[in-house]
C-alpha cells in the first residue's frame, strides 16, 4: 500500500514543480537546488561490498581501525595495501548500474550549479557512469588517486614530496600486490594461512621521490579535502535546498552525514532511498514530509527521477 513517505506519485509532483516553477522573492526565475549524499549502496547493485550491515560488508569481517586509518598505514602499509589492491581489482571489474546512470542524467538534465551529487563511494562508478565532473564531489577521495606519504618529521608532517596522481587504474599496482588484487590472499588468509610481510619497497613507489605511495582515500580521523569542503559549503550557504535525496548510506559517517540536516535547515525535503528506508529504524527516524523509498537504488533511481531524466531504459 502506498503511504505518503513512499508515494512515488507525490514525490514526482514535487520534482517537476521544483524544476520547473520556482522563482525568486521577486518573482525571477529559480532553478531548483537538489542536493544528493550517496553511499556504499548505490554500487551494491553493481556488485560491490557495503561497509556495515550485512554479513558480506567490509567491516563485518575486518577492522576498520587496522585497515582505514593513518596509524594502519604506517604500523603496516603491506597489510593496508593489499585491502585496497583488492578493492581496486574488484571495483574496476564491476560495471556502473542504473542508479548511478540515472544521477548523471539528472545532473545532466538540470541548469548547471542547480545539482550537486556529494559521494562518498571511492570506487570511480559515478564518473564511470559519465555524471559530469561540475556536479560530482568525491568526498572520501578515490581508490585510483595514489599519493606520496614521504613526510617531513621535521615539520610535523608536512609532505616533503607534493607527487599525486589521479585516475591510475594500473591492476595490479605492483607485482607484490597480484595475489592480493585478485583476492588470492584473502581466500588463503580466510582458512587460516598467515600471508607473508610485504616489505616496504615492495610495496608502490613515487615516481618523483621513490618514497611510498598511498591510497588517495579519507581515512577515520582525516580531514576531508578542506578546498573541497569550502566549495561545497558555499553551495550549501548560497540560497534555500529544494530537495535533499540521501541514496545508499547509513549516514553515520561524519561530516557527510551532517549534510542532511544542513540541507533540511537551508529548507530541504528529505528524500532516503535505500534497502533499508522502510525498515521499523527507518520509519522511525522519518520527519513530517520526509519521503522514504525501501529497496534498491538501482531500481529506485530511474523511476523516481523520471519527470527529469524521462523513460528510457537505464538497465
Ligand atoms: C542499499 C543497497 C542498495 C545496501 N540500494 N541502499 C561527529 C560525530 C561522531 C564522529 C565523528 C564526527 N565527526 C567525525 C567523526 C569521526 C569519524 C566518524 O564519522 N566516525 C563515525 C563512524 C562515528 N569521521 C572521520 O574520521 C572523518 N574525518 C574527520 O571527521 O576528520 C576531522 C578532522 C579535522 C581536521 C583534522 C583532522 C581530522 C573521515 C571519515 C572517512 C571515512 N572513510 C571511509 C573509508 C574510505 C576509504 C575506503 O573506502 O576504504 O569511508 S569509512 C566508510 O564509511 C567509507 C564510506 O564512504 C563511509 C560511509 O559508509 P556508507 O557509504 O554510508 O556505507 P554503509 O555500508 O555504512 O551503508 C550502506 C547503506 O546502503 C546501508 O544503509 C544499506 O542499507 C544500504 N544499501 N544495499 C540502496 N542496493
Amino acid at each position: 500500500m502506498t503511504m505518503p513517505h513512499n508515494d512515488v506519485a507525490a514525490f514526482h509532483d514535487l520534482l517537476r514543480r521544483i524544476t520547473t516553477a520556482s522563482t525568486t522573492a521577486n518573482g525571477t526565475p529559480r532553478p531548483a537546488r537538489i542536493l544528493a549524499l550517496c553511499g556504499a549502496g548505490l554500487s551494491a547493485a553493481s556488485g560491490l561490498a557495503t561497509f556495515r550491515g550485512s554479513t558480506a560488508s567490509l567491516w563485518h569481517t575486518r577492522d576498520p581501525i587496522k585497515l582505514a586509518t593513518p596509524e594502519a598505514f604506517t604500523a603496516d602499509p603491506g597489510l593496508v595495501w593489499r585491502f585496497y589492491a583488492y578493492r581496486r581489482h574488484t571495483a574496476l571489474n564491476v560495471q556502473p548500474n542504473a542508479g548511478h546512470r540515472a544521477l548523471a542524467a539528472l545532473a545532466k538534465g538540470l541548469p548547471e550549479g542547480s545539482f550537486l551529487c556529494l559521494t562518498q563511494n571511492v570506487d570511480g562508478l559515478s564518473p564511470r557512469a559519465n555524471h559530469p565532473p561540475e556536479s560530482l564531489r568525491k568526498l572520501h577521495g578515490s581508490l585510483f588517486d595514489l599519493r606520496c606519504v614521504n613526510v617531513d618529521r621535521k615539520t610535523r608532517g608536512r609532505p616533503r614530496c607534493d607527487y599525486v596522481v589521479q585516475d591510475d587504474f594500473s591492476d595490479p599496482l605492483c607485482p607484490a600486490l597480484s595475489t592480493a588484487a585478485t583476492g588470492v590472499d584473502e581466500t588463503a588468509a580466510a582458512s587460516g594461512a598467515e600471508l607473508p610481510h610485504i616489505p616496504v619497497n615492495e610495496l608502490p613507489k613515487c615516481p618523483k621521490c621513490h618514497g611510498l605511495l598511498r591510497p588517495g582515500v579519507v581515512w577515520f580521523g582525516e580531514a576531508l579535502d578542506p578546498m573541497l569542503m569550502v566549495g561545497i559549503g558555499k553551495w550549501v550557504a548560497a540560497d534555500t535546498i529544494d530537495l535533499m535525496l540521501v541514496i545508499g548510506t547509513s549516514a553515520e559517517v561524519y561530516p557527510a552525514a551532517g549534510y542532511i540536516e544542513e540541507a533540511r535547515d537551508a529548507g530541504a525535503v528529505v528524500a532516503t532511498i535505500n534497502l533499508d528506508a522502510e525498515s521499523p529504524a527507518g520509519l522511525e527516524a522519518l520527519k513530517p514530509g520526509d519521503f522514504a523509498f525501501g529497496g534498491s537504488a538501482a531500481d529506485l533511481l530511474p523511476e523516481l527521477l523520471e519527470p527529469v531524466i524521462g523513460m528510457a531504459n537505464w538497465k
